[in-house]
């Protein structure tokens, strides 16, 4: 039977289940990687399972989300990543190295293997041809410990592309297009694979661009075929001997196909504050700018900003807009000093930053009260820049140079020539930032006063009984339950500490209400928990007191940390249920046996509720035993 890319890859890694859309299959994992802000969790959580090292082929843990250094913590938070590497087998990229994403991309990524991530963009390996999937930092730590990945198997959406893409239009215009078609919630439970004649006419970099954010869609990953441009990019990075061609069987059926006709896409940007809020950049024209942020995992590729050094040369930027330039990667940053581009763009008036993830996380250049923010950033969700009323737009590179340019949202098909971008024949390589790990591992793994022990997880109650602490509307996010930004984040080692801050923009005195309580349910609507892998946006509602969230649906990442770390995730059978949970309402919930259909009683209205706990045999099991680090605990412990 004629198969999917996707399919040959999943077949050669399949250590459970059948390949069948909806089916829970487990997955061995080739690659992981970690960033420092899921990373520490991510390690406290691997040491606590007690094992020696780690089982993969390579473990990475990177620094790149917050790289501040405001006081003591972010530094310990660094050393402590930097210990526990040494000590487990992982290779350390040293802060300063780049993003996560985009250094994996160069410097490690392998066509048919498989890199699980404790972020969620970990699909922007897929433009190399990989399997690559985000997931909280429990499921990352477990495949350390060389346990399979879990999750359902996804129907497949084959995207087929045709044609070649216009001057002044680039893979971000791809994607924003395919984001106005699928919503934030219409690549849920999906694999995005792309084929068509047009694969071949967009490098790795611009397919990592796409696949990176698929993200946004809900996808469970995207991916590329690996064909002769990736055996070029390959050999740029002087890594040819990895490649394999890979691709789809000529007369595959997808579940689902969508074409896009590279010709026809022009220049898009998403609007506040949505990803998928994505309208013709033509339709847009004129709106005041303030900020312009060029960078993060999606847009900070070389070719990305050899394009902008392109645009900017010999012109300057409107001095109403404050541009910031952050590199993907040290690799792209030396490059572009070696060649002479990052003149061209200093001389432009940029601001430059370090290579990481900076403003993407709201760690610095928070924009203005009221401010225009374009960014070829990937999220935009409100508050994420760190000013609540900031308006984010999301755009490409070459959209983002104009409104630089003219201090205006304006179509870059205005800009005038378009320069011919060429990637150099080979790189400057250079990996003197990234350690590998020494054999055996003298010393001991040094832990600053922020990093605190895990909390401590107990079995599911027969009866779960509380008051309705929130409801919410469709699409929370994780930077809703848990927001980013630098004071936030420099938390993250610290589960007491960071739990204050839950729900902070969407309800100020959700922490303090939820503690005096004594814990009870959240009530949501579609897509629960969309957005980034952060375990944090589970675990601190969890040790608030958090038992069960009852939602319309839920996101899958934040769908499997919400198991991981017993909050039970429960749906209404009826969606129109909705309507009769209120905040406040008082609500219990017979969860003995923690069966598949469960009824809920809302005490307060005198009504009985049908829920339903839409999970696999595996997942009810782990939350019985009080969420995975206990379960993994114990079969350790058995051996
Ligand atoms: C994000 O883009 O939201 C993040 C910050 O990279 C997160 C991870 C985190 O919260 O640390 C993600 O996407 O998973
Ligand atoms: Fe970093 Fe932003 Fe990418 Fe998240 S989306 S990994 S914060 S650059």
């Amino acid at each position: 039977m004629s198969k999917t890319l996707a399919e040959k890859v999943l077949a050669q890694h399949l250590v459970e289940g059948k390949l069948e859309a909806g089916e829970q299959v487990g997955l061995r994992i080739d690659h992981t990687l970690t960033q420092d802000s899921t990373g520490t969790l991510a390690y406290l959580e691997f040491e606590a399972m007690g094992v020696p090292r780690v089982k993969t082929k390579l473990s990475l843990s990177f620094v790149d989300h917050n790289m501040l250094q405001n006081d003591f913590r972010n530094a310990d938070d660094h050393r402590y990543l930097q210990d526990v590497a040494a000590k487990y087998g992982i290779v350390f990229s040293r802060p300063g190295n780049g993003i996560c994403h985009q250094i994996h991309l160069e410097r490690f990524a392998r066509p048919g293997y498989t890199l699980l991530g404790s972020d969620s963009h970990t699909p922007t390996g897929g433009g190399m041809g990989m399997i690559a999937i985000g997931a909280g930092g429990l499921d990352v730590a477990a495949a350390m410990a060389g346990e399979p990945f879990y999750f359902e198997m996804p129907r497949i959406l084959g995207v087929k592309l045709t044609g070649e893409l216009s001057p002044f239009t680039s893979a971000k215009d791809v994607i924003l297009k395919v984001l106005r078609k699928l919503s934030v919630k219409g690549g849920v439970n999906k694999i995005l694979e792309y084929f068509g004649s047009g694969v071949k006419t967009l490098s790795v970099p611009e397919r990592a661009t796409i696949t990176n954010m698929g993200t946004e869609t809900g996808a469970t990953t995207s991916i590329f075929p690996s064909d002769e441009v990736t055996k070029a990019f390959l050999r740029r990075q002087g890594r040819e001997n990895q490649w394999v061609e890979l691709k789809a069987d000529d007369d595959t059926k997808y579940d689902e196909v969508l074409e896009v006709d590279l010709e026809q896409v022009e220049p898009m940007i998403a609007l506040p504050h949505s990803p998928d809020n994505v309208k013709a950049v033509a339709d847009v024209e004129g709106i005041p700018v303030d900020q312009v942020c060029i960078g993060s995992c999606t847009n900070s590729s070389l070719r990305d900003l050899k394009m902008v050094a392109a645009l900017l040369k010999g012109k300057k930027v409107s001095n109403k807009v404050s541009l910031t330039i952050s590199s993907g990667s040290r690799q792209v940053f030396e490059n572009l000093v070696a060649s002479g581009e990052l003149l061209d763009i200093i001389k432009a008036g940029a601001r430059i930053l370090e290579n990481g993830c900076g403003p993407c996380i709201g760690i610095g250049q928070a924009p203005q009260t009221d401010a225009v923010s374009i960014r070829t950033f990937n999220r935009n969700f409100k508050g994420r820049s760190g000013t609540q009323s900031a308006q984010v737009y999301l755009a490409s590179p070459e959209t983002a140079v104009a409104a630089a340019l003219y201090g205006k949202i304006t179509d870059p098909r205005k800009i005038g020539e378009h320069p011919n971008i060429k990637l150099p024949e080979k790189v400057t390589v250079e990996d003197s930032m990234l350690i590998f790990p020494e054999k055996p591992f003298k010393g001991e793994v040094r832990r600053g006063p922020n990093i605190k022990p895990l909390p401590k997880f107990s079995p599911i109650s027969d009866k779960l009984t509380g008051e309705v602490l929130l409801k919410t509307g469709d699409n929370i996010s994780t930077d809703d339950i848990l927001p980013g930004g630098s004071e936030v984040m420099s938390l993250r080692s610290n589960i007491p500490a960071i739990s204050k801050h839950v729900f902070r923009y969407v309800d100020s005195s959700f922490a303090d209400r939820a503690l005096a309580k004594g814990g009870g349910f959240i009530v949501g609507g579609k897509n629960y928990g969309q957005g980034s892998s952060r375990e944090h946006a589970a675990l601190s509602p969890m040790y608030l007191g958090v038992k069960a969230v009852i939602a319309k649906s839920f996101a899958r990442i934040h769908l499997a940390n919400l198991v991981n770390f017993g909050i039970v995730p429960l749906t209404f059978v009826n969606k129109k249920d909705y309507k009769n949970v209120d905040q406040g309402d008082s609500l219990e919930l017979d969860a003995k046996g923690l069966k598949r259909n469960l009824c809920m009683k809302n005490i307060t209205k005198s009504l009985e509720l049908s829920v339903e706990l839409d999970l696999s045999d595996r997942e009810i099991n782990l939350l019985k035993v009080g969420g995975k680090l206990a379960a993994i605990k114990a079969r350790h412990a058995e051996k």
